[in-house]
């Protein structure tokens, strides 16, 4: 059982019967219909009101008990929330599980069924928006005062198939059949200009529930309308369509979340989303701000503002716009305003992938936002000329405009300037920041330069998506991990525990059969559950190098058909490429057609099985994490900032074949090196290639396997014969490898075979298992947002009271 909840739900509200009772009143009062229309996903919404109306004293509670107790409050700037279906997370948090699924069976129907039913709000592209997912939960559970703001996206990240052309793309409308868990708040909306036009933002609220604890903080999501909903002197000239155009144009700003790694699409529309969350933000705080009697230059002393990556770094312009304009400050205060309310997360190193916005654009849509800019770059670098005499080169680069034909706004150099911190999210990615990326202002600012590791949250990746597994920790050690991962230290006791290590396996058994039951379902391949799953799921990048697993995947197939023994493998890809990204495309594309060819081969029966699981999500995350045996954390090292896939494995009881890049290096030293598959040049050496210049050819030459297998792609096995549709990976692979994928694979390979040679230890691997779980303490998002609140919010606790009355 779970530990004892401080919650305010009577046992009366708790119990299934009238948990059973609401969700047949809602039928009727909120459904409108009788059982015997009422579909599948009638009932789900039926639940999930019922539900929500439990949640709701705690919600209005916590904003009653911030507001009387004048708060300070962390807020969290997010483009992106992945935040995956509510309804079995707010039932664990609540500690409502088992009377909904009671109450269910009462009602002759699955809790699993309904739950099934939530369509995903996929309001993020992967890591980054799953971390400010996370980072909610984290702060409700530990019950700090704190809003969420970002974008109420009509359309989420895009879904993904899989045909034997590779992927293909659709559109996710999420919202099709409404949803039970935002409230509108009409009465909160604000004007934002950009260009010549003016849009409002409506605010939507979701709650988002501490576990075991009252708090219910809110997220708040801005959705675009038009100030008028029609344009009456079009209207009455009879022109309709231009009558309806502003609105039409002002709703598109919310409209659809930009997929990751798009070069240059789109640039005016980001752009415009960036402002407008931002800015409705903002003036959403004055609001509370004044709500409480404080005049703005205290915004600091009420609000901590974390920008998550630079999508938000337009609020140091946006805020001092406002202080600037609205409140009428005098500079100096201002800046001083802001720059003391306002902190940066830096989520990665590919220098491209670091926002700049061309000068023209900026002119046209912000222009009084980049009227300020220049001011603060001015006096930001008249101040630097002086500390620097003679260094025009470190001026260039410090500079928040980039010079040359197309003069650009440079976004990071402007968060690092209108921040009090700025940090990485893990120990190398933060060191790797102060030594190339951001290394000129980290030699100005030292002190302005930390790291904070990320972490996920144990309620939602251990709690939910792996019930079996966190019942068997309640038996062993006791439910105290929820609230504190670092109890699975106590597992140290019994891994020399026979009967235990035989429960565990027991337990990762069953999460391998129940992904193996969905892959039959949906996709028609049977696996075999006792074989070894390997597991890469995570965007698809070449930085994050799923060719490399991919051509390993070929060369097993190849020794396997020489007549080799090797272990049974099931090698499971996942993850979406961007629209644009032809070469991340051309890897699915590879991916696929070696399952094809590998799930047809007679040879293989029993050996070897490629898939790749379509429209990769939160809820196949939750579905895929507790049933890998090997995680695939391969990035080429100083690339991948941190990871959190990584995390949610090895927590399930993964482990880790890896680079030593990002979190993987702290996860070794957590987990022990033993229990880790360590592959790879370090980020020194890489960066060492890349000095020296880097080439793939001799490695190449030295490693017949390596030879063979590039060979049989390019032969055209894996693409009906057609000779030419991988060219453009294996040319890019042989003649310049960017990525390293040749320098890494022999070791790779090297580590592989210890894998094998692991595997057919079952217990030894078992006890590895355990001691992957048993190290994935520090990884709780919980520690993560206590380091934020304490060394940089300066947020504390407040403890949410019961103060409305039973309705
Ligand atoms: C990004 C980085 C990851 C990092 C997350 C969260 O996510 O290394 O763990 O942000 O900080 F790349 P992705 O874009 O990789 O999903």
């Amino acid at each position: 059982m779970a530990e004892s909840f401080r919650s305010s739900t009577s046992p009366c509200q708790t119990s299934s019967r009238a948990l059973a009772e609401a969700m047949q009143r809602h039928l009727f009062f909120s459904q409108a219909k009788s059982p015997s229309l009422a579909t599948r996903h009638d009932h789900y919404r039926c639940l999930a009101l019922a539900v929500r109306d439990r949640l709701l004293h705690n919600w209005v509670d916590t904003a009653e008990t911030y507001t009387q107790a004048q708060v300070r409050t962390a807020v969290y700037l997010s483009a992106e929330y992945l935040l995956g279906p509510h309804l079995d997370n707010n039932l664990v948090n609540l500690g409502l599980r088992q009377e909904a699924e009671q109450a269910c069976h009462e009602l002759g129907l699955d809790l699993e069924e309904l739950i099934r039913e939530e369509p995903e709000p996929g309001l993020g592209n992967g890591g980054l928006g799953r971390l400010a997912a996370c980072f909610q939960e984290s702060m409700a559970t530990l019950e700090l005062p704190a809003i969420g703001y970002g974008i109420r996206y009509e359309f989420g990240i895009f879904r993904q198939q899989i045909t034997t052309q590779g992927q293909q793309e659709s559109t996710d409308s999420w919202l099709a059949q409404g949803n039970p868990w935002e409230v509108i708040r009409p009465e909160w909306s604000y004007p934002v200009t950009i260009g010549n036009h003016t849009v409002i933002g409506v605010a939507y609220d979701t709650p988002i529930l501490g576990y075991g604890v009252r708090t219910t903080n809110t997220l708040r999501l801005w959705a675009a309308s038009a100030p008028e909903a029609l344009d009456f002197a079009s209207f009455n000239a009879g022109d309709y369509t231009k009558a309806v155009l502003h609105k039409m144009q002002s709703e598109t700003l919310s409209k659809v979340l930009y997929p990751n790694d798009e070069p240059e699409q789109g640039k005016r529309l980001r752009l415009s989303q960036q402002i407008f969350f931002v800015s409705c933000s903002l003036q959403d705080m004055f609001r509370i701000l004044r709500g409480q009697g404080l005049p703005a230059r205290e915004f600091h002393r009420k609000f901590a503002v974390q920008l998550n990556d630079t999508h938000p770094a337009i609020a140091v312009a946006e805020l001092m716009r406002l202080l600037l304009d609205e409140h009428r400050l005098d500079w100096d205060t201002a800046w001083g305003v802001t720059t003391a309310s306002l902190s940066y997360t830096n989520h990665t190193l590919l220098p491209e992938a670091l926002e700049t916005w061309g000068i023209d654009l900026f002119q046209q849509l912000l222009p009084r936002q980049l009227e300020i800019i220049y001011e603060i770059n001015a006096r930001f670098l008249r101040m630097a000329r002086i500390r620097y005499p003679g260094q025009p080169d470190k001026l260039a680069r410090l500079s928040l405009i980039e010079e040359g034909p197309h003069r650009k706004v440079r976004m990071a150099n402007l968060a690092v300037v209108g921040c009090h911190h700025t940090n990485g999210v893990a120990e190398l990615h933060s060191e790797l920041l102060r030594r190339h990326v951001l290394a000129d202002f980290a030699e100005l600012w030292p002190d302005r330069f930390t790291n904070v590791t990320n972490g996920v949250t144990p309620r939602r990746w251990m709690a939910v998506a792996n019930p079996a597994l966190a019942n068997l920790l309640d038996d062993v050690i006791g439910s105290h991990w929820r609230r504190d991962l670092t109890h699975l230290q106590a597992l140290g006791k019994h891994t020399g525990d026979d009967a235990f290590l035989q429960r565990w396996r027991g337990v990762r058994d069953a999460s391998k059969q129940r992904l193996v039951q969905h892959i039959h379902q949906t996709q028609g391949i049977l696996l075999d559950h006792s074989s070894l799953f390997d597991v890469q799921v995570k965007r698809i990048h070449e930085y994050k190098r799923q060719h490399l697993a991919a051509l390993h995947v070929v060369e097993r197939y190849l020794r396997l058909r020489n007549g080799e023994d090797l272990p049974p493998r099931t090698v499971i890809f996942g993850g979406k490429a961007a629209p644009g990204y032809a070469m991340a495309k051309l890897i699915i594309r590879l991916i696929v057609g070696i399952a094809e060819i590998v799930n047809m081969d007679p040879a293989m029966a029993g050996r070897l099985r490629v898939v790749f699981v379509p429209n990769f999500s939160v809820s196949l995350g939750q579905l895929i994490y507790p049933a890998v045996d090997l995680s695939e954390q391969i990035s080429t090292a100083g690339k991948e900032a941190s990871g959190t896939g990584n995390m949610k494995m090895a927590l399930n009881g993964a482990l880790t074949i890896g680079t030593l890049d990002g979190a993987n290096i702290e996860i070794r030293d957590q987990v022990g090196a033993d229990n880790f598959f360590l592959f790879g040049h370090t980020a020194e050496q890489i960066h060492e290639f890349d000095r020296m210049g880097y080439h793939p050819m001799p490695w190449i030459e030295k490693d017949p396997i390596v030879r063979e297998v590039i060979e049989l792609i390019g032969s055209g096995h894996f693409s009906e014969g057609d000779r030419d549709l991988f060219h453009p990976l294996l040319a890019n692979l042989t003649s310049h490898d960017p990525f390293k994928v040749m320098a890494d694979i022999g070791d790779y390979r090297q580590a592989q075979n210890h894998v094998d040679a692991c595997w057919q230890d079952p217990s030894r691997w078992a006890r590895m298992s355990v001691a992957n779980t048993m190290g994935c303490g520090f990884f709780s998002s919980d520690r993560s947002i206590q380091e934020y609140a304490e060394r940089i919010w300066k947020v504390a606790p407040v403890p949410v009271e019961a103060t409305t009355r039973s309705l």
